[in-house]
């Protein structure tokens, strides 16, 4: 019988992973990963990276990703794995990482010898021999210098959908420049790590896709085109170094006669554009319509929707970028997650069930015991130094620091989204918290919205082998839809719907308000919360 297998690779900070799957049975075949530090330790990077200067330069190499890729395709082979059915392939890239090239990277991909590895033929292809990549914060002044020419926040985010980021690969491209000239005047083109090793597939230098696109500081949001005036305000000539854009959901071509010949694919294998890690998950966890949402518990946590229309968030803190369906999503990212978490665990010597028992017991509200959490530097709200902030308590209640930091966490995921103007229905969980029903309880009642809880694994990458699907059905007109095609991978149990408790709705809206004040008050030199965290205490604690 004849099986439709599609491929999915992600390229992500710490290793790659491909995951394939057979759409005549709707079921994952393997899930498999390299891990960078583990299996090519001659790289010598620590969990992926190298950092540099405190921590502020943060690269990686992109030779050691495509040696990932050939060691990955290896395993794969031995495994048995039916790499010539494989029907079609895409891919995810962790986003806004960069990499330079000279003039031999075309004429080095046409004529790779499959004898060889191709890592050993592609060492004379780059111009920068590391990538920055999204963990690098050191572009400050470049961000600065291109939000200037760009007129300010408000153009800079109507412009390219987010405020410039040290970690987006315009103000990286601009440091280079700045620091590097004769090598930037060398580089012939500046790929993303997507469109990178979308490019060694392809054996030729490969399209950037709208969704990863959008998360470079470069590209016009709206027309989906690169932005002349975000060009010139970040390195001379960037154009002609630029692939061009395209859709995510764009078949680029079919696999080089390199992988034909030395893993046994098939050639008529299509290739469809890689995206960045986060527009690949939105399809991995099934985010593909309007009112859906996603919250991912990890070290750090994100949350991220799908938008029909687009919307901005003006404060600069949220990102707008392109999803796969050709739609939109937003992407908030919070560092302060798990760590923050462990930290008050950790200092009352709890294990995660007596976590859950406190959070059980004690009341929505928390007594008017705000906490504003910054136990790392903040990204959203923006705080550089960390400091932890409590009103009404202190740092020796054990009850109070519990439910105040799970508290904290998404009163400031409410209202740091609020921008998105679409009406969320539904939130899924991932990620390691989210296994803890207490926690996803408070989240639900803070949203007043029902939480699906459910195990994803790999998601940027099975996000990646669906979208191939949906593109090689599209191309043999036999179109499926996007959300009949997720939910086909998405199996969701009644008892992991955790419902919102309504009687808690308006104390939640109250809440709200009086943490917009304590962060108003501690950040923006706001009028004191004294009084309105007196008048919630009052309302829901006098007794
Ligand atoms: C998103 C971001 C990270 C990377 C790595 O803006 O910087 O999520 O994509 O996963």
């Amino acid at each position: 019988m004849n099986m439709d297998y599609f491929l999915g690779i992600d390229c992500s900070t710490q290793s790659l992973t491909a995951v394939l799957i057979n759409l005549s049975k709707n079921e994952v075949i393997i899930r498999y990963s390299i891990n960078f530090d583990e299996e090519l330790p001659y790289y010598n990077t620590q969990n992926g990276v190298f950092s540099s200067n405190g921590g502020k330069v943060v690269h990686s190499n992109p030779l050691m990703w495509v040696e990932a890729l050939e060691l990955l395709f290896k395993a794969l082979v031995q495994k048995n794995l039916p790499l010539n059915e494989i029907k079609a392939i895409s891919g995810s890239g962790q986003q806004h990482g960069t990499v330079y090239l000279n003039n031999s990277f075309e004429t080095t991909l046409k004529n790779l010898d499959s004898k060889k590895s191709i890592v050993n033929q592609l060492q004379k292809v780059f111009t920068r021999e590391t990538s920055p990549i999204w963990m690098d914060s050191s572009t400050t002044k470049q961000c600065e210098e291109i939000r200037l020419e760009l007129g300010g926040l408000e153009p800079t985010i109507s412009i390219t959908g987010s405020n410039t980021f040290e970690r987006f690969s315009g103000p990286q491209i601009r440091k280079f420049y700045e620091q590097n000239y004769d090598d930037y005047i060398q580089t012939s083109s500046i790929h993303l790590v997507s469109s990178f090793l979308s490019s060694i597939l392809l054996g030729k230098s490969s399209p950037i896709d709208y969704g990863d696109g959008a998360g470079m500081n470069l590209m016009n949001i709206r027309t989906n085109q690169w932005d002349d005036k975000a060009l010139d305000a970040t390195a001379p000539n960037l154009r002609q170094k630029l692939p061009p854009l395209v859709n995510s959901y764009d078949v680029v071509g079919k696999i080089s006669p390199y992988f034909v010949e030395r893993f046994g694919f098939s050639p008529e294998t299509i290739l469809v554009a890689w995206s960045g890690d986060n527009p690949n998950s939105l399809i991995g966890v099934g985010l593909t319509e309007k009112g859906k949402a996603a919250i991912s518990l990890g070290t750090s946590d994100t949350y991220f929707s799908f938008m029909k229309t687009l919307s901005f968030d003006m404060m600069g803190e949220g990102h707008v970028f392109r999803a796969p369906t050709g739609d939109f999503m937003s992407l908030i990212c919070f560092k302060n997650g798990s760590l923050a978490r462990e930290a008050i665990k950790d200092k009352f010597n709890l294990n995660w069930n007596e976590f859950g028992e406190i959070l059980r017991k004690t009341p929505p509200g928390n007594f008017g015991k705000i906490m504003l959490p910054y136990f790392l530097p903040e990204i959203v709200p923006l705080v550089l130094e960390p400091i932890v902030y409590r009103f009404g308590f202190d740092e020796n209640d054990m009850q109070g620091n519990v439910r105040g930091i799970i508290e904290a966490q998404f009163l400031s995921m409410r209202l740091h989204s609020e921008w998105i103007q679409e009406q969320k229905e539904e939130i899924y969980a991932t990620g390691g918290a989210s296994a803890n029903k207490e926690i996803l309880q408070i989240a639900s009642n803070i949203f007043n919205t029902k939480i699906y809880q459910f195990e994803i694994t790999n998601s940027a990458a099975l996000g990646a082998a669906l979208r191939s699907a949906k593109s090689y059905y599209d191309s043999i007109n036999e179109s499926i839809n996007w959300t009949e095609l997720v939910n086909r991978f998405l199996k969701i149990q009644d008892n992991y719907i955790i419902q919102p408790n309504n009687k808690y709705k308006e104390l939640y809206d109250d809440l709200l308000e009086v943490y917009r004040k304590c962060e108003k008050f501690v950040l923006k030199n706001g009028e004191d919360p004294k009084q309105i965290r007196k008048d919630f205490v009052k309302k829901y604690f006098a007794n």
